[in-house]
Parts: C-alpha cells; structure tokens; sequence
C-alpha cells in the first residue's frame, strides 16, 4: 500500500485513475464510468439481496424431521409480483436510457471535428493529419473534437484507446468512425483489441495530447522530417509501414522476400519474365504488389496508401540493405 498523499496520487496515475479504470482524459469519460458504477452496484446490490434471501429460506425451511412432508405454500402474490416486475423494469428502461444516450454521442461527431485518417494493417498504426502529415503515434490537441475516420488494408482490427472510453471495429472496404475531445494532457495507450495475427499484441501505439501551440510545433516538426534525408525516412517508414512484418534486412526469409542485396540481383517471378531489380521494379512492386509475384511467394503483400515521396524514401532505403 502506498502512502503517498492523494495529491501525488493523482499526478502520478491521473485523475480519475484508479483500481478499475484509466484516467478521465476525454468528455465522454466522466458519464461512461458514472453508467459502469451504477451497473455495478446494481448487480452488487441484487446479488448479495437474493442470495442473502436464498440462504436464510434454505435455513428457515429445511426439512427437520425425517420423512417430513413439503408444506403447501402460497401459489401466488399480486402484491409481490407486481413489485417484482414493475421495480426492475423501471431500472432496466433507465438503464437503456442511459446507454443509448451515450451510444448516440458517441456515433454522432459534432460537425466543427478535426478529421484524423487513421489507417490499420497487420501490426501497425497510421495516422495522417489534414495537411497530409503522417505519424505513428496519434498527435492530438486538448480541447478539440477530434473525428478519427478509419479504414483498414488488410483483416478486421479495432481501435481502443481506454483513457478516452473510445473503442470500435475497423472493417476492411469501409470507412467507420469515433470522435471525442481530450480533456487532460499527457501520453495514453492506443491499441487493437481485434485478435489479428501473429502480433496482434505489439499492435500498440499511443495518443499524445497537446495543446494547441504544441500540437502546432509537433505537426511542423513531423513534416520537416518526412522532407529531410530519405534513406533515414525510409527507415522509419519500414518499420511504421509494417513492411518490417513480412520483410526481414538480414537475408532470413520472412511472409515476404528479405531486402537484403535485393537491388540489382537477378528475380525470377511465377507470373512475368525475369529482370534486374531497379528502380522502376521496386517502385511497381510497392504500388501494384501482384502484378508480378516474386517466386514461391503468394500474393499476400497489402496494398498500402503511401505518398510518391514515401515510396522514394523506401527505394532509397531498399539500396542501402546490403
Ligand atoms: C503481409 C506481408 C507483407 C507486407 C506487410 C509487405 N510485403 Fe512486400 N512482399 C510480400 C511478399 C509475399 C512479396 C513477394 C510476392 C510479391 O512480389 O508480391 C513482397 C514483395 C515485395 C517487393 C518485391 C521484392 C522482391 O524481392 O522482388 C517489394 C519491393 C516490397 N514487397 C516492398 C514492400 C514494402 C515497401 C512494404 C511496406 C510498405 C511491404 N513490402 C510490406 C509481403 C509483404
Ligand atoms: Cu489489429
């Protein structure tokens, strides 16, 4: 147990944080946790009123005597049927209420949103802002209605980020969306909570609350990286692409061929003539992945939404794996 007074408390794990929930750091926080409390004391109550009353039956009416005969009881008791039913109904239609009330917010953004593009795939995260300025990590500011519109290039994945109260599916060949406004500054967790794949657990990134100046800073920081020395750039973007799940550097096969020396040797394709790898070839196999088909490899490369520049900085890249 710790002694710390509550004040560090709380600056250390934020507040609202505590035995069963993350902080509050977004508006829909505060009535999320307020509805799980009320079902849990609910449940809590009921529980321990009926199987306090289960107990003391079992003890009050048990049979004393050998060869005793059950007693008739009463059939029937308006009183308490009609009690039985009307109570719980009240509580149930009160319950649906509240949950519809905020499923309904939380479907519906408000129309000033900040719109965020965030892509899925096989095991990473993607996130562009509306200057086209793209991260790993989703770069927020305080205060704002943030919109996410999400899309996925490959199996089903879902967006959970606990701090918030903010999850939902992402299915492939749709868009689906969630909004919420951050309401604390700092780091929270962002992660999949659809199983898919082999490392559907490493498929974690975080949120980062700013505000607003900060978050200002930040998007012109990401962008004077993206245009500096693209070798550098294209490793970022192997790793953060997710090419780094199926293409190994170190010549060990992977789902896909390793890049190791791949740039001016000799490829051999189950579906095309066989040529020198250059640039165009690369180029073509990162925009049009099946159209020729490395051999003894299937056609499972996703398609990815890449920038022209972000395909140069991967060609680039690719040239320096030796
Ligand atoms: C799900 C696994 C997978 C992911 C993720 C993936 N690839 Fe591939 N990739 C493959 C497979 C399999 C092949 C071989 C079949 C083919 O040519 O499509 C391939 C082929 C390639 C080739 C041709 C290589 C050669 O040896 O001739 C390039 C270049 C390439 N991928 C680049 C990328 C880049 C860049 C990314 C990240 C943006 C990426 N891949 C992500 C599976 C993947
Ligand atoms: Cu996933």
């Amino acid at each position: 147990m710790s002694m710390l007074p509550l004040a560090m408390i709380q600056q250390e794990y934020g507040e609202g944080k505590n035995f069963w929930f993350h902080a509050q750091a977004s508006n829909f926080a505060h009535e999320y946790d307020w509805v799980f409390y009320f079902v849990l004391y609910l449940s809590t109550f009921f529980f321990i009123a009926i199987v306090a009353t289960m107990i003391l039956f079992l003890v009050k009416y048990r049979r004393r005597e050998e060869g005793e005969a059950a007693p008739h009881g009463p059939s029937h008791n308006t009183v308490l049927e009609i009690t039985w039913t009307v109570i719980p109904t009240i509580l149930v239609g009160f319950l649906f209420w509240f949950g519809f009330k905020g499923y309904m917010s939380q479907r519906v953004p408000p129309r000033d949103s900040y719109e965020i593009r965030v892509r899925s795939q096989r095991w990473v995260w993607s996130f562009e802002s509306p200057g086209g300025i793209q991260s790993d990590v989703l770069y927020v500011p305080k205060g704002k209605n943030i919109k996410l519109r999400m899309s996925s290039s490959d199996v089903i994945h879902s967006l959970y980020i606990p701090a918030f109260r903010v999850k939902y599916d992402i299915v492939p060949g749709r868009y689906t969306q969630v909004w919420f406004r951050p309401t604390m500054k700092g780091e929270f967790h962002l992660f999949c909570t659809e199983y898919c794949g082999k490392d559907h657990s490493r498929m974690t990134t975080k949120v980062v609350v700013m505000d607003s100046f900060e978050f200002q800073g930040q998007l012109d920081k990401l962008a004077e990286e993206a245009t500096s020395d693209p070798v550098e750039y294209g490793a970022k973007l192997y790793k953060s692409k997710g090419c780094s799940a199926c293409h190994t550097l170190d010549g060990v096969k992977g789902q896909g061929p390793s890049w190791k020396g791949l740039f001016g040797m000799e490829r051999e394709f189950s579906n095309a003539k066989k040529l020198v790898v250059d640039e165009q070839y690369l180029r073509e196999s990162i925009i049009q992945p099946h159209k020729k088909l490395v051999k003894g490899y299937g056609a499972v490369m996703p398609v990815t939404q890449l920038k022209d520049r972000q395909v140069d900085a991967l060609i680039e890249y690719i040239k320096t794996v030796k």
